[in-house]
């Protein structure tokens, strides 16, 4: 790590071990947010030695456990004083109502997007921020290692290709910025919000920020019940993460939900209000064509979308093709001036295996790719919604046709969830079929939680679902030959081997689930040590582990 930049540690939520830690730019005057966990030992790997190790951190001020948090004031605006000129910005509509600040817009036909700043061959501080975020100070281990540390203009180049995205509106200064593409960690999405049926704004902000403290790397606002505006406001000035929403929903919500009332403008207003309060990408359904609704809604189990289902019933009711995709790019000229990236809805993914991998899903995916070049045309940060439900053996193809057909854009999937019959447990369902398609190249997995196809989900099925979905990009970034993430096991490891139990919580991806259990098991052995060596899965008499060591050091 480069001690010199970094500072000094504060008390995480983790737990004494952990502290959250920041280290400096050089090109800008950032300061990137770790953690880092300090080791009961030293460890030996590959001829280093490590007593600590800095871990990738979504925590963000939140992770800080010292620090009081008014959710009623806010974040800090931190990108605000990054001192990057975007040259043609303009103050532009009423306050926010819950700092006062003027929302920003770009002056007529100019874009401030990440992508137009790249393809300029301009860094960016959130270009370098990320480029110091992905390496986790860890540069001379990945080197050790034979690979190349993440640098600022390697971003530069991906975003500006269309390989990777960095979202991040102008108007939600209070993110740390983050990557999504698919030679960057993988990452993972949260989704949140209420319904007709439940939940208060509360409670909404309060899944947001637990989502970020366990390891989510965006948040969607999927709000469809009272005061979508007012919720999505609190969730972003809170959000150190980037959030997303699918402003489907809200325009809906505006026509008293009857969707063949929707229109251009009521769709075309949601965005631009959406886009002046911060939101940093939107789901759109641009890929379902009134064409393919017959073959869509004859399979097993119709459109399981919900904004394919709006808007093949706008389709069906106006006998018109879908608005989506004929006001494509007026769309674009929106985001672009806000630099709100565009995932493109995957409408018509499979909702059982019976209908995975179809001409319906197919079909939409080419046209995914076919509006993909139309963003880029207008400097618009794209990624690409995938399934749904495809069995395990179907996956591979999933990942080979986004690849052929959308130039690279990264793969965002829900799952896929690799069986029908899981309910209760489609956290692990997705998590497998995600850990496959993550190893492949799919840049980022949106969560699923063990209330799937069931109901709302609480703080706890947040918590589960988001570390489930860690342990599936982490063992994906291991299969694609990340350095860090193959060190934090290897420390894993040892500190398993040396019975270093303190060690073994703090390197966990839940850590305070992992010392809960601990602490039931040396109630039930009685032994108060919190060194001992076995635990009750096996007794002191039938630890592997402990014999092995007794064996070897026997010289049996
Ligand atoms: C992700 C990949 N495919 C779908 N998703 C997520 O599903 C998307 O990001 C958003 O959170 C939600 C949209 O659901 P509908 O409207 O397509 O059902």
């Amino acid at each position: 790590m480069n001690q010199e930049n970094a500072s000094c540690p504060k008390k995480h939520f983790f737990g004494p071990a952990s502290s959250r830690i920041t280290v400096k730019g050089t090109i800008y005057p950032i300061e990137v947010g770790m953690r880092r966990v300090a080791l009961t030992r030293s460890y030996e790997c590959k001829g280093e030695r490590f007593d600590a190790m800095p871990l990738y951190d979504t925590s963000g001020p939140f992770g800080d456990a010292e620090r009081e948090h008014d959710v009623r004031k806010g974040l800090e605006p931190v990108r605000d004083r990054w001192g990057f000129d975007r040259g043609t910005v303009e103050s532009v509509g009423g306050e926010l109502s819950m700092t006062g600040r003027k929302p920003r817009v770009a002056k007529a036909g100019e874009a401030v997007t990440q992508m137009h700043f790249a393809r300029k061959g301009i860094v960016t501080p959130e270009m370098e921020y990320v480029a110091i975020r992905e390496n986790q100070a860890l540069e001379a281990w990945i080197e050790k290692c034979g690979g190349k540390p993440v640098t600022p203009e390697m971003v530069r180049s991906e975003v500006a290709r269309g390989r990777a995205i960095i979202p991040a509106n102008i108007n939600h200064p209070e993110i740390e910025p983050m990557i999504i593409g698919r030679n960057f960690r993988v990452k993972i999405n949260a989704n949140i919000g209420n319904s007709a049926l439940g939940s208060s704004i509360d409670e909404e902000v309060e899944k947001a920020v637990w989502s970020c403290r366990w390891g989510a790397d965006t948040v969607m606002d999927l709000s469809t019940g009272k005061n979508i505006h007012q919720t999505r406001e609190w969730i972003l000035r809170n959000s150190p993460v980037p959030i997303g929403t699918v402003p489907l929903y809200q325009a809906l919500e505006k026509v008293g939900g009857k969707a063949e009332e929707l229109s251009w403008e009521v769709y075309r207003d949601t965005l631009v209000e959406q886009a002046e309060q911060g939101v940093d990408y939107f789901t759109i359904h641009s890929g379902i064509l009134a064409a393919t609704l017959p073959d869509a809604e004859a399979r097993q189990t119709g459109i399981v979308s919900r904004g394919g289902s709006i808007m093949a019933r706008w389709c069906r009711a106006h006998k018109q093709e879908n608005f989506l995709f004929t006001r494509f790019d007026d769309i674009c000229d929106i985001l672009r001036s806000y630099d709100v990236a565009i995932s493109l809805g995957d409408a018509l993914r499979p909702g059982s295996i019976g209908d995975a991998n179809d001409a319906a899903q197919f079909g939409e995916l080419k046209t995914l790719g076919e509006l993909t070049l139309r963003a880029w045309k207008r400097d618009v940060q794209v990624m690409i919604e995938g399934p749904g439900h495809v069995p395990l053996h179907m996956i591979r193809e999933n990942m080979e046709m986004q690849l052929k057909h959308c130039h690279e854009a990264p793969f965002y999937t829900l799952g896929p969830l690799v069986t029908d019959v899981a309910a209760g447990y489609d956290h692990v369902n997705s998590a497998i079929g995600g850990t496959l398609i993550a190893s492949l190249g799919c840049s980022m997995l949106c969560y699923v939680t063990p209330k799937e196809h069931l109901g709302l989900p609480n703080r706890d099925d947040v918590r589960e679902g988001v570390i489930v979905h860690r342990v599936a990009a982490h063992a994906a970034d291991i299969a694609k030959g990340s350095a860090t993430a193959w060190l934090r096991d290897e420390l894993m490891s040892k500190a398993r081997y040396a019975f270093a139990w303190e060690d073994q919580f703090s390197l966990a991806l839940d850590p305070l689930k992992t010392r809960q259990i601990h602490a039931q098991n040396i109630a039930a052995t009685g032994d108060t040590s919190a060194t001992a060596k076995y635990c009750t899965m096996c007794g002191p008499d039938f630890c592997s582990m402990k014999r092995s060591q007794e064996t070897t050091a026997a010289g049996l």
